[in-house]
């Protein structure tokens, strides 16, 4: 403890100690009796496998027999130069017109964002990743982007995998350092599910920067672009690539759903244009666009628009790799995909399908299938590790051109409608989601208007009632709040406007705002949120990463960071000690700190006792250790 004091102390950081600094300088030896770092990670072992981790309770186990994965070996040189150079040392701009100029169809592989979030409830860890990422640099460094953060992966880390965010963001930085890393972002509600503050949503934006996103995916989830304009301002000034975002909902082939017509996705496309961004994402969040429709949507936006165009997807209807052959076709710069063995259903595209469907044609992609599969059967062998958290969806379905739910939604819903003891009733859910869609107006539905609409049905479905009953102005309904608060105008407008009507009902007489929401948020002083989260986790540091994650999701955060003093460096435990504990005679290996590594055999596991404690009897590195834990079972 003194040394690290020492170490840690600014004077001796300076280089400015003598040799009186020591007996100077009291402070050194205030030791604060922390348990160590190991003897947490040992008691954190002990209670998942004497209590079992909360989030894999009464739910499918992996195989007995599950094997490690094995990451693809890779030289120690260092990675041949991918896009990640044509930024660092070009500019955002050279990125796009580098997109322009070179013939390939561009990807983006998914599988570290949107291929968990929509096949395994978001519940990858950080390790399955970083072992992977040195192959994603050495084997595929034609890659536009790795797609590993934002969206749902935020919270979900902090909240239920006991990490942190923004070290699996520097982890994987560090690990492809030729190919630029590439996030979600809400726009102004973030990575969270509300509005934020602007000084919050620039500072955070800031923030992801330095720490290593390269690309922002910037979408509104009314499609509402005077609501983006904060977040890509942000992003344009870090000078990193800015992906101003389209969400694309309906059918422009369908007469009767002209709201969204292919009208109003070329002038957002223009009005994203004029906002600075320097390339088009196309986002079809529920996998709703035909290959037809696709033809005439690409060759629009690329004539009339003529940003470089990045096209994402959904498998969800089993027709996704058709589309992006013809959005391929069409002229589109980039699409998004999934390493195959986490693509299709609700998640992207199979990865290698489009790398052979289109080798030797005019839009070959340039990567190597022989590095895709050996990746792919990395993922395969990871994948396997949370048996927990599939969905158990078994086909891909046409249902979705009826209900519009997102990938990333689908599967949280059903979930949600299960522990509702509406599972039999799902078709239900979904038909009633649709209905809440055309009641609200026809929507975007995305996060987090998608959850407005999932709540309604999942409320509407669980009390019986109609679409007109909820009409009726003479029938009192209590409506959820996120509804209250969207017909306020909190998460900003539709085009159009709310349904009159329907809003006066839901609002009882308030009134809603009708201009930007962030506008009447107050900034927040950013100093005194430091001090206070401070406070909250009994005084530790809170440096600019823990204070976004704060100013995000107060609750999870300080949760996290609570849990973290008494568990200690849980992230590089394997995902099965991480989820399932350990067994007699069992012994794994943990990295916590460079350099650092735990070698722990679990010896022996103890009988519980009158106290209602358990001893697990271990061997850390050799030395004998026993935890003791109490049997909550
Ligand atoms: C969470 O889901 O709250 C985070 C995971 C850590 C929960 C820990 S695991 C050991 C202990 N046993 C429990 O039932 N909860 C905590
Ligand atoms: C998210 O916001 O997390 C999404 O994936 C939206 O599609
Ligand atoms: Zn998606």
């Amino acid at each position: 403890d003194f040394v690290i004091n020492l170490l840690r102390h600014p004077t001796f950081l300076s280089n400015e100690y003598h040799t009186k600094f020591i007996d100077q300088t009291p402070e050194l030896f205030d030791f604060t009796p922390r348990r160590d770092r190991a003897t947490k990670v040992l008691k954190y072992i002990a209670d998942i496998t004497v209590n079992g981790h909360p989030e894999t309770q009464g739910r499918a186990k992996p195989a007995a027999d599950v094997k490690p994965a094995i990451a693809p070996r890779t030289p120690v040189t260092a990675p041949p130069d991918g896009t990640r150079q044509i930024l660092e040392q070009q500019g955002a701009e050279a990125v796009a017109q580098w997109m322009l100029d070179q013939p390939h169809l561009l990807i983006t592989d998914t599988t570290m964002r949107d291929g968990h979030q929509s096949l395994l409830a978001t519940r990858m860890r950080s390790i399955d990743m970083i072992r992977v990422a040195p192959a994603y640099a050495h084997k595929l460094p034609q890659l536009f982007s790795v797609e590993c953060w934002g969206g749902a992966t935020f919270d979900v880390a902090y909240r239920f995998l006991q990490e942190c965010p923004w070290q699996r963001l520097r982890d994987l930085r560090a690990a492809m350092p030729n190919l630029m890393t590439q996030m979600l972002l809400r726009a102004s509600n973030g990575v969270g599910y509300t509005n934020y503050p602007d000084n919050v949503v620039e500072g955070f934006v800031h923030q992801a920067a330095k720490s290593g996103v390269d690309v922002f995916r910037v979408f509104d989830s009314l499609n509402w672009v005077e609501n983006m304009r904060v977040a890509m301002d942000a992003v344009i000034e870090t000078g990193k690539v800015c992906e101003g975002t389209i969400c694309y909902t309906g059918d422009i082939q369908n007469p009767a759903r002209d709201k969204y017509d292919l009208q109003y996705y070329v002038q957002m496309g223009h009005d994203l244009k004029a906002a600075g961004a320097h390339v088009l994402g196309v986002k079809d969040m529920a996998g709703l666009l035909k290959p037809a429709a696709a033809r005439i949507l690409f060759k629009a936006l690329k004539e009339e628009v003529g940003l470089p165009i990045h096209y994402h997807t959904h498998d969800t209807a089993g027709i996704a790799s058709a589309t992006i052959i013809a959005a391929a076709e069409a002229g589109v710069d980039a699409v998004d995909c999934a390493m195959d063995s986490l693509s299709g259903n609700t998640s992207q595209a199979t990865l290698g399908t489009v790398v052979e469907a289109l080798k030797g044609s005019n839009r070959d992609t340039g990567l190597d299938i022989e590095a895709i599969r050996e990746i792919s059967n990395y993922w395969e062998a990871v994948r396997a590790h949370y048996a927990a958290f599939e969905s158990g969806l078994q086909a891909p379905a046409s249902e979705v051109y009826l209900h519009e739910m997102p990938g990333g939604q689908f599967t949280n819903l059903k979930a949600q409608a299960r522990s509702m003891g509406l599972e039999e009733r799902w078709h239900e859910v979904a038909h009633t989601y649709a209905e809440v869609n055309q009641m609200f107006g026809d929507i975007v539905k995305v996060t987090p208007s998608s959850k407005v609409v999932g709540d309604m049905a999942l409320m509407m479905v669980a009390q019986g009632l109609t679409r007109a009953q909820v009409e009726d102005p003479s029938l009192d309904v209590s409506f959820p709040e996120s509804v209250v608060e969207m017909m306020h105008g909190s998460l900003g407008q539709p085009p159009g406007g709310w349904p009159e009507a329907l809003q006066t009902k839901i609002l009882k007489g308030e009134t809603p705002i009708t201009d930007r929401p962030g506008k009447h948020l107050p900034p927040v002083d950013l100093e005194a949120a430091r001090k206070e989260a401070s406070a909250k986790c009994g005084g530790v540091e809170i440096d600019d990463e823990d204070l976004f994650g704060y100013l995000m999701y107060p609750k999870v955060f300080i949760d996290y960071r609570t849990r973290h003093e008494d568990y200690g460096p849980v992230r590089t435990l394997p995902t099965q000690t991480f989820f399932y504990g350990m067994k007699p005679g069992e012994e794994i290996s943990a990295e916590i700190d460079p350099g650092k590594t735990l070698e722990v055999r679990c010896q022996a596991i103890g009988d519980t006792r009158d106290d209602g404690q358990v001893r697990v009897f271990f061997e850390l590195n050799g030395q004998p250790r026993v935890s003791i834990v109490p049997n909550r079972t």
